[in-house]
């Protein structure tokens, strides 16, 4: 009886692990855009959040990041940081190119996705969702990370 039950069991291991397998190599051909290392880097008193990640283009062409939303936060914008002299400025960031078999950071001293108006209490350890959506019509609802400012050093 007890063999019965473990040769069922293993069986049933077995058909998850190929339908695991069916399915990512279908979500890789789906898809031209992957999200690695996606992070928020939270600060206290409300003030605005910075989400951070590395956008991977795996098509021949170039793919444009046009939009973010998130249900987590009222705004979420992409800015860039430049630099003029002496002092530093924000500025928006209509669209965001990755180049084809390419990659772009966006990364501290560069793009952050400035989050703003949490729509409800976010806290380091937990992850919070960014919709990402690009030129070739894909929307990735991305996980993020969200990390203290010790943690994200
Ligand atoms: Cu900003």
């Amino acid at each position: 009886m007890s063999i019965q039950i473990k040769t069922f069991a293993s069986l049933s291991c077995a058909l998850a692990l190929s339908f695991g397998i069916v399915g990512a190599a279908q979500a890789a051909g789906a898809n031209a855009i992957s999200v690695k290392d996606a992070w928020v880097r939270w600060l206290p008193n409300n003030l605005p959040a910075a989400g951070y990640a590395t956008l991977v283009n795996a098509s021949d062409k170039p793919v444009d990041l046009v939009d973010i939303s998130s249900n987590d936060y009222g705004d979420a914008m992409l800015h860039q940081t430049v630099s003029n002299g002496s002092s530093q400025k924000m500025v928006m960031v209509d669209k965001l190119t990755v180049p084809a078999h390419g990659q772009v950071a966006i990364s501290p001293g560069g793009y952050h996705v400035m989050l703003e108006d949490a729509k409800h209490k976010v806290a380091p350890g937990d992850t919070v969702h960014l919709q990402l959506k690009f030129s070739d019509g894909e929307t990735l609802d991305t996980p993020f990370v969200v990390k203290s400012p010790a943690q994200a050093n």
